[in-house]
């Protein structure tokens, strides 16, 4: 029984040296300390011992049961020990590591442009007015001076939803319902950003949708020469101080009289270049003394209120202060073309 007892420790003892888990210690700890374990057994079986020899074995057996326990809990220590470590190992974050990089998406190159020239607007006082991209044949056309039959409106090719409804041709209508808004009582200081709907092909300079930025003031005494110089204010701080303007006669059914507005060429300085043609000017929008019809029909009377009026291309400012030559890069959504316009 002693030799069996021993044989159980040292065998015991062995696995325990072995064991390379808290499972396996645990499977250990059952198998030699369990009840049907083979100590249990040996204990079990001190009936059949002699009356000297059961002390003994009783206290060897307790021994053996002691050795192995102390045994299996050193050792779970030093594998709960070892797991820490482990898992300290395996969790440590190595700060020297670079980050994994947080994919920054950026601002459209046209939300960019709308958001920098509606700060340079607002700075001048005016507010920002959006309306609806379905408009009525009214607002778009009728209130801006072009009656049913006004050929100006084949100019503005448009998608006709129902006879009186159709996607609005440029955001003017935003401009005649906000005079209405205001019930003839001045003054009116508006910009009017939005996508607008025009039934063309698209090719490089041509997209059936595409943005613009239309502006309004009413006031009093609204004279050529206050729109001349909010013209020279906006382009100095839009596209640079050095920057000046020049206004050419044009015309709009809703603007008398009306101009095409050039800036001086960023490239050359205005001395002539490819970009500008050389002529050393770069048209950017168009402009005018809003129609007395126009004020009319918005519920302003012409004796008592004037007004200018202002509408420029998104694209076209995009394409000018990038050097972008296809203007339907901007719809195409290509990540080579977006992700040139990341700020770093
Ligand atoms: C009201 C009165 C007047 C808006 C104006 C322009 C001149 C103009 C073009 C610029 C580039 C359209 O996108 S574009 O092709 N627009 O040149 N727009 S005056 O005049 C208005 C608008 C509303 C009530």
């Amino acid at each position: 029984m002693k030799d069996r007892l021993e044989g159980l420790k040292n065998e015991a003892l062995e696995k325990v040296v072995q064991a390379d888990s808290l499972k396996a210690l645990q499977d250990i700890r059952v198998a030699y300390l369990g009840k049907k374990g083979p100590i249990t057994e040996v204990l079990r079986g001190m009936g059949q011992l002699s009356a000297e020899e059961r002390p003994l074995i009783g206290q060897m057996a307790n021994d053996v049961r002691a050795a192995i326990t102390e045994k299996l809990e050193e050792k779970e220590t030093q594998l709960e020990a070892q797991e820490v470590e482990r898992k300290l190992a395996e969790e440590s974050i190595d700060v020297t590591l670079p980050g994994r990089p947080v994919v920054k998406g950026a601002r459209h190159p046209l939300t960019a442009v709308v958001e920098h020239v509606e700060d340079v607007f607002i700075g001048m006082g005016f507010e920002v007015a959006e309306g609806p991209e379905v408009e009525t044949d009214y607002y778009n056309f009728e209130a801006l001076n072009l009656p049913k039959d006004h050929p100006a409106r084949d100019m503005q090719d448009s998608f006709y939803i129902t006879n009186e409804l159709l996607l609005r041709t440029h955001t003017s209508p935003v401009q005649a319902r906000t005079m209405e808004k205001y019930k003839g009582q001045g003054p009116v200081k508006i910009i009017c950003p939005g996508k607008v709907f025009r039934r063309d092909d698209d090719d490089a300079t041509h997209s059936h949708q595409f943005m613009q930025i239309e502006g309004l003031y009413i006031d009093g005494n609204v004279r050529m020469s206050d729109l001349k110089g909010m013209l020279d204010t906006f382009a100095k701080q839009y596209f640079g101080e050095d920057r000046t303007i020049r206004l050419r006669p044009s015309f709009f059914p809703f603007t008398e009289p009306s101009v095409e507005v050039d800036v001086s060429c960023g490239i050359c300085g205005g001395k002539g270049c490819r970009v500008c043609k050389q002529t050393g000017w770069i048209e950017v929008l168009g402009a005018g003394m809003v129609h007395p019809r126009v004020l009319e029909m918005g519920g302003f009377d012409p004796k008592k209120y004037s007004g200018f009026a202002f509408g420029m291309g998104v694209e076209r400012l995009a394409m000018l202060k990038y050097g972008i030559d296809d203007i339907r890069h901007f719809y195409t959504n290509d990540l080579r073309f977006l992700e040139q316009f990341k700020q770093v």
